[in-house]
C-alpha cells in the first residue's frame, strides 16, 4: 500500500485526467486543489516528509490555518498527472497564520504548487465561509467555448448568467446563483486572487476574461460537473450564434426559467431575471 492507493489521491488524479480528456488543459494550462478531510490526512500521513521550508503566499486565509491541500504542480501538464503523479501533484500544509505553505508529499524534483495557488487559496477561504465549510474543491480550466464568449459578450455577471442559463434547460438548476465575471488581469498573483475571491463570495463559478473558468464545490463530481455544464452551455451558445449569424428565432424565456426553478425546487438569483 502506497499513497497512490489512497482513494482521495486516486480521485484527484482521475479528475485531472478527465479534464485533460475534455481538451481543457493544453500544455500546463489549468490547476486543481482539494482541501483534505482529517481522515484523509491521516491515511496519507505515513507517506509525508518533514521539510521545514515555508513559502509565503502573499495572501492570508486565517480560516484555513493548518489545513492540508492536494494540488497540481506549477508548470506541470495535466496530461502527465496519471503517468507521473509524484512529480506532477503534491500535498501542502498551511501554517498557523494561514499565509504560507510547505510541501509534505509529492512535487518531486523541486516542483512547486500551482502558480495560481494564491487564487485557489483565497477562493477556498471565501467558499469555506460561504458554504459553512462544505466547499473542498477549486478547479481552474481553459474552457475554450467560455473563453470565446468573453470576446463577444459584455463582461458582466448579468450577461453571462443569462446567456448560459438560456443555452440549456438544466443550467439554472446546476448554477442557480449564476456566474461571476473577473475582467482581464495578469494571472498568477495576489491581485487576481483577491479580485476572484471577491466574486467567489457570491458565486461558485468565476469567469476569467480571455483566460478560463474557476469552479468550486464540495467534491470532484460536483465541481467537475459544474465546469462541464458551463462549458457545454457556452458551446451551445457559440453554435447558436455562429450558425444563426447572431439571429435567434426562439429561446428559453424568463417565464420558462422561473417554471424550471419552481419544478426543481431551486431559487434563482433574481438579479438576473426580468
Ligand atoms: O498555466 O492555467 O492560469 C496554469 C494556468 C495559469
Ligand atoms: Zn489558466
Amino acid at each position: 500500500m502506497g499513497i497512490l492507493d489512497v482513494k482521495i489521491v486516486q480521485d484527484f488524479i482521475r479528475t485531472c485526467n478527465d479534464g485533460w480528456l475534455q481538451g481543457w488543459h493544453e500544455r500546463n494550462g489549468g490547476n486543481l486543489t482539494y482541501r483534505m478531510k482529517e481522515e484523509e490526512v491521516k491515511e496519507c500521513r505515513p507517506f509525508f516528509q518533514d521539510d521545514d521550508t515555508w513559502t509565503d503566499m502573499g495572501v492570508t486565509g486565517e480560516n484555513l490555518s493548518g489545513e492540508f491541500f492536494l494540488t497540481t504542480g506549477s508548470g506541470k501538464f495535466f496530461r502527465n498527472v496519471i503517468l507521473e503523479p509524484e512529480s506532477s501533484i503534491g500535498i501542502v500544509e498551511i501554517n498557523k497564520a494561514g499565509n504560507a505553505w510547505r510541501i509534505v508529499w509529492g512535487l518531486k524534483g523541486g516542483a512547486k504548487p500551482t502558480s495560481e495557488f494564491p487564487s485557489h487559496f483565497m477562493n477556498h477561504s471565501v467558499r469555506y465561509e460561504a458554504t459553512n465549510g462544505a466547499c473542498r474543491v477549486i478547479y481552474h480550466a481553459h474552457t475554450p467555448n467560455l473563453i470565446a464568449m468573453t470576446y463577444t459578450l459584455p463582461l458582466t455577471s448579468y450577461d453571462f448568467t443569462r446567456a448560459l442559463w438560456k443555452s440549456a434547460t438544466e443550467c439554472p438548476v446546476v448554477f442557480p446563483d449564476g456566474v461571476g465575471v473577473v475582467p482581464w488581469m495578469v494571472p498568477g498573483g495576489a491581485d487576481i486572487a483577491l479580485a476572484t475571491s471577491e466574486v467567489m463570495k457570491k458565486f461558485d463559478a468565476a469567469v476569467w476574461a480571455h483566460h478560463g473558468l474557476f469552479c468550486s464545490g464540495p467534491d470532484f463530481d460536483i465541481t467537475f460537473g459544474l465546469m462541464h455544464t458551463i462549458e457545454k452551455a457556452a458551446q451551445i451558445y457559440n453554435f447558436v450564434m455562429s450558425s444563426g449569424q447572431g439571429q435567434i428565432r426562439q429561446t428559453i424565456t424568463d417565464a420558462n426559467l422561473r417554471a424550471i426553478a419552481k419544478e426543481f425546487g431551486v431559487v434563482l438569483n433574481e438579479e438576473f431575471l426580468e
